[in-house]
């Protein structure tokens, strides 16, 4: 039973993430059972009309024009940050500080030195009993969160190898287009930021390795792009009259990286265990929709994701069956993370049930007094890796130390 005691959200942003955050809030408590009971108290927005349709529309009680009038409202317990990546640490340490619970989107930030501020803000919060949590959602995808667990149940054995990718294609159009994710200023990079950080993230939690340094690539393809308002969501077809003014693509459309991970934990000496990675990460990738892929292999199997089959989880034992192949296990099943709160056996699920997930984790943390995962320091070592590959690509791909 979700206990009766409120934790009353403030949502500051209402466009493609604020309305998966919103229906996880209003879901979580009606699928699982929470210590506390999530409200939807106020959302802000620095458009009136907009964020009164986005309250109405997504279910929220009360509205802000201002996110500062958020942190000042004493009926508001956490601060649920889904604005582009510029804001996260204005935000996010102003909460901190007045004694809010933080939930931010991915990535934590546009730089390493804003990521460190917040990574300090939510210690010291920490010790006053203040939780934080980055939105990696992909976490609290059911098929990665066993992919995490046969890492940890040893049945990979020794990890040797990282292939992660994510694959979408709503830029392929040349004349799609500007929108704030390829504003460097707003977003601090591209393909890279977006969705790659996803993958970092992913890679380093699955196999609890840390990706330690990278070789790089980074490319724009489109330099220019329509200047079509403001967009929310993603892509869609510009004004393909050839005097629409264009505007200038700041960040890279694509990221390819090769990578170190070790166990930054091991503290024996040289010779750590340690894999060898492979990542890349584009929103040019014709025909691939959503694919963040990752694929694992160790001494002792493999496994493979794919979350364009987001309830499959391929696994490979090279004792059970050398010679079979992959076998394909339905993340469907009640004893599977998360699973079992939802429909009966086979029954899938879908993009927005992560972002439930980690409503789920979060209320669940703070109900118990802990701090969630991935806590912001967390959020910080895929930081230091994204500008580690801004860096070596900008040094003729020269391999750089995260
Ligand atoms: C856009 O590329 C995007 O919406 C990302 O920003 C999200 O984090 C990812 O879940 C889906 O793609």
């Amino acid at each position: 039973m979700t206990g009766s005691e409120p934790l009353r959200v403030g949502m500051v942003g209402y466009a493609f993430m604020g309305a998966a955050h919103s229906h996880a809030w209003r879901t979580a408590p009606r699928f699982f059972d929470l210590p506390l009971q999530p409200r939807l108290t106020a959302v802000a927005g620095r458009n009136a009309d907009g964020v009164r349709a986005a309250a109405d529309k997504l279910g929220w009680e009360s509205v802000e024009t201002d996110w500062r009038r958020l942190i000042e409202r004493d009926d508001i317990d956490l601060i649920d940050i889904c604005t582009p990546g510029d804001t996260h640490a204005e935000i996010a340490i102003a909460a901190l500080e007045a004694g809010k619970h933080v939930l931010c989107e991915k990535p934590l930030a546009n730089s390493v030195a804003e990521a460190e501020k917040m990574a300090v803000a939510a210690e010291t919060a920490a010790k006053h009993g203040v939780a934080s949590m980055c939105g990696f959602s992909y976490r609290r995808t059911p098929a990665l969160a066993l992919a995490k667990r046969f890492v940890e149940q040893g049945r990979l054995g020794e990890i040797r190898h990282v292939r992660a990718q994510y694959l979408q294609d709503w830029l392929s159009d040349g004349n799609a287009p500007m929108t704030w994710r390829l504003d460097k200023s707003k977003s601090g990079s591209g393909s890279l930021g977006d969705i790659g950080a996803h993958s970092i993230d992913a890679a380093q939690w699955v196999t609890g390795l840390n990706i330690t340094g990278v070789s790089a690539l980074l490319e724009t393809f489109v330099p220019e792009r329509p200047l079509a308002g403001d967009l929310v969501g993603l892509g869609g077809h510009g004004d393909l009259s050839s005097d629409t003014p264009r505007g200038s693509v700041t960040v890279d459309d694509a990221a390819i990286f090769s990578a170190r991970l070790e166990d930054t934990k091991f503290d024996g000496g040289a010779g750590a265990a340690g894999a060898v990675g492979v990542f890349e990460a584009t929103r040019y990738a014709l025909g691939r929709k959503n694919a963040m892929r990752l694929e694992v292999n160790g001494s002792k199997g493999s496994l493979a994701f794919d979350f364009e089959d987001m309830n499959v989880l391929s696994f490979y034992d090279a004792a059970e069956s050398p010679d079979a192949g992959f076998r394909r296990i339905f993340v469907t099943e009640p004893e599977h993370p998360y699973v079992g709160n939802w429909w009966p056996t086979g029954h899938g699920l879908g993009y927005e049930h992560g972002f439930t997930h980690q409503v789920v984790d979060l209320v669940t943390a703070i109900g118990e007094g802990r701090q969630p995962e991935p806590s912001f320091a967390d959020a910080l070592q895929v930081q230091r890796v994204l500008a580690a590959v801004e860096s070596s690509a900008a040094n003729s791909s020269q391999w750089q130390k995260v």
